[in-house]
C-alpha cells in the first residue's frame, strides 16, 4: 500500500487514556460485564468513554461494539503484580503475572476485549529508557496473565500494562520492579533525556527518518510524528513494510520520568470510519488475510503531548518478519 498512512492516537495523561489508532472488535463473544448491584447502565465504547448511547451499537469514532457497562465510572482496575521468583535476577529469566479485578466486586476478570490483535499489551521499561520491551502475556487457565522476561541489568523497570477489561474503560497501569542487586536510588537514576540532534536512525535493513508536525511538539496540540523510511543499503524508499499488531506500524512516548504515557498506532488495515461519521471505509475487503498487505514508505502517527518537557517514541515497523524498535527523542514546548 503506496497511500500514506495517516494516524489516529491519543494521549493523554497516566489517568486517562485512550488507545491510539482505531481499535477494532473483532467480533468475539464475551459475556456481560459484572456490575455492582443498583448501578446505572448504559452501552458506553470501551475504548472512548465518554461516548455513551442508550442502545447497543457502534463507537463511532473507533467502531468497537459498545458494551453495556456503567457510563459514570470510569474506573481504575485493580491489578496484582507479582514475579516467580519474587526477586528478579539479571540475566536469569523470571515470570511477571498480573491478576485483574473489578474495582467494585473485586471479582477476578476473565474477559478482555481484542485491541490490536490482542488481549493484553505489556511495556517493560528500563529506568534509564534504553531497554524497551513490548510484549503479550498469555491468559492462564485461572485468568491471570503472564509472560517470561530476562532483564539485562540492575535497576528498576516500570511495567506498563495496557488492556480493556470487558465492561469496563481502557486501562493503562504501571508497575515498578527492582531487580536484585540495584542499590542505586530511584529518583537520582531516572532517566535524562536529550533530544535528538539527528532525526535519522537505522536498525537492522530500515533507516528512518523523523519529522515533527509542529516542530518542535506544542503541549496540548495534536501534533504528528512522521515517519519515512528508507532501505538502509540502497537508500530507495521502503514499500514492503508488513503489518504488526494489525497496523503499520506502533508508538509508544514516555515522559522523562516516566508518568505520561502517549499511545499511538497508524490507523487500522482492515476497517476504518470517515472522521466525520461518513460512511465506513475499508481498506482491505472483509475476508482478506492482513498479512498480504505491505506498506511504506511514510508512516504518520498523531499525539497529543499532556505536557512540555522531553519525551522518547519508541517506535516499532515490521520488515522481512523482523521487527526493528527506533528510539527518538524530542522536546515539547510549552504552548504561549
Ligand atoms: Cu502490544
Amino acid at each position: 500500500m503506496t497511500a500514506r498512512q495517516t494516524a489516529t492516537i491519543v494521549a493523554l495523561a497516566t489517568a486517562l487514556w485512550e488507545p491510539a489508532g482505531l481499535a477494532q472488535h473483532d467480533g468475539q463473544d464475551v459475556p456481560p460485564p459484572v456490575l455492582a448491584p443498583g448501578e446505572e447502565v448504559a452501552y458506553v465504547c470501551p475504548i472512548h468513554s465518554d461516548y455513551t448511547s442508550e442502545a447497543p451499537g457502534m463507537c463511532p469514532r473507533d467502531g468497537m461494539a459498545l458494551m453495556r457497562a456503567n457510563p459514570y465510572a470510569v474506573r481504575d482496575y485493580r491489578l496484582e503484580f507479582e514475579t516467580v521468583p519474587a526477586v528478579v535476577s539479571v540475566g536469569e529469566p523470571a515470570t511477571l503475572r498480573f491478576r485483574i479485578f473489578h474495582p467494585e466486586t473485586g471479582e477476578p476478570i476473565r474477559n478482555f476485549l481484542t485491541v490490536h490483535d490482542k488481549q493484553y499489551h505489556l511495556f517493560v521499561v528500563s529506568q534509564d529508557m534504553a531497554h524497551f520491551e513490548h510484549v503479550h502475556p498469555e491468559q492462564e487457565a485461572d485468568g491471570a496473565w503472564s509472560i517470561e522476561v530476562t532483564l539485562p541489568r540492575a535497576g528498576y523497570y516500570t511495567v506498563l500494562s495496557d488492556f480493556v477489561p470487558n465492561g469496563g474503560s481502557l486501562q493503562f497501569i504501571a508497575r515498578t520492579l527492582v531487580t536484585a542487586g540495584y542499590e542505586g536510588d530511584l529518583g537520582a537514576d531516572s532517566a535524562r533525556l536529550t533530544a535528538d540532534e539527528v532525526s535519522t536512525q537505522s536498525i537492522g535493513n530500515l533507516t528512518a527518518t523523523l519529522s515533527y508536525d509542529p516542530a518542535p511538539f506544542v503541549a496540548g496540540l495534536y501534533g504528528h510524528l512522521n515517519f519515512h523510511l528508507t532501505d538502509r543499503l540502497t537508500g530507495r524508499p521502503v514499500t514492503d513494510l508488513q503489518p504488526y499488531l494489525a497496523a503499520f506500524g506502533h508508538t509508544l512516548v514516555l515522559s522523562e520520568d516516566m508518568r505520561d504515557f502517549v499511545h499511538s498506532h497508524p490507523i487500522d488495515l482492515t476497517d476504518v470510519l470517515d472522521d466525520d461519521g461518513g460512511p465506513r471505509l475499508f481498506m482491505l475487503p472483509i475476508g482478506v488475510d492482513p498479512e498480504t498487505l505491505r506498506g511504506g514508505p511514510d508512516v504518520t502517527f498523531d499525539g497529543l503531548m499532556p505536557r512540555p518537557g522531553r519525551f522518547r517514541a519508541f517506535t516499532q515497523f515490521r520488515r522481512d518478519d523482523q521487527l526493528h524498535t527506533f528510539q527518538f527523542t524530542f522536546n515539547v514546548v510549552a504552548s504561549q
